[in-house]
């Protein structure tokens, strides 16, 4: 059986596609899903993409993760710039940790540029819109065969 890769998703993403399409594009979570598994296919890696706008259901998701997960692939959104919480639960996640931002931080407003959850990952993707969900689902490939 293939190992599975948890892609979690912080609050608001389950707007992507129908608004701020200027920032974020006009793909869906569900485009993103058909993208990542079609990567997951050709890396022997299955997925199951989650997304929620609460912090704690975020960590019970990561907790989830412990038992069920290879891997995980994590946007939190705005949770990156806040949450101790989110990175605590990360830390008792034994796999590998990718974090993607659809958008640059970087070029953004100076409180999106620290990211709590880059302290945990083996890498951060950011900048390349919703192609970087594919990119991470790759090098996760790399990192577990
Ligand atoms: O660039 C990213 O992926 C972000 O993680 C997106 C977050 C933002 O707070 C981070 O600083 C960077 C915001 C997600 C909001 O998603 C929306 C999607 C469509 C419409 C409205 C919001």
């Amino acid at each position: 059986m293939s190992k599975t890769i948890y892609i979690l998703n912080g609050p608001n993403l389950n707007l992507l596609g129908k608004r701020q399409t200027d920032i974020y594009g006009t793909e869906t979570l569900e485009d993103i899903v058909s993208d990542c598994a079609k990567v997951g296919k050709e890396v022997g890696l299955s997925v199951k993409l989650l997304q929620s706008n609460h912090e704690g259901e975020i960590v019970e998701m990561i907790h989830d993760a412990r038992e069920e997960a290879a891997g995980i692939i994590i946007n939190p959104a705005a949770y990156s710039h806040t949450s101790v919480a989110i990175l605590d639960a990360l830390n008792t996640f034994e796999g590998p940790v990718l974090e993607v931002h659809i958008s640059n931080i970087h070029k953004r407003e100076a409180f999106r540029h620290h990211s709590f959850v880059s302290e945990r990952a083996e890498g951060v993707i950011a900048g390349f819109g919703v192609n970087g969900y594919a990119l991470a689902m790759r090098h996760m490939g790399a990192l577990l065969s």
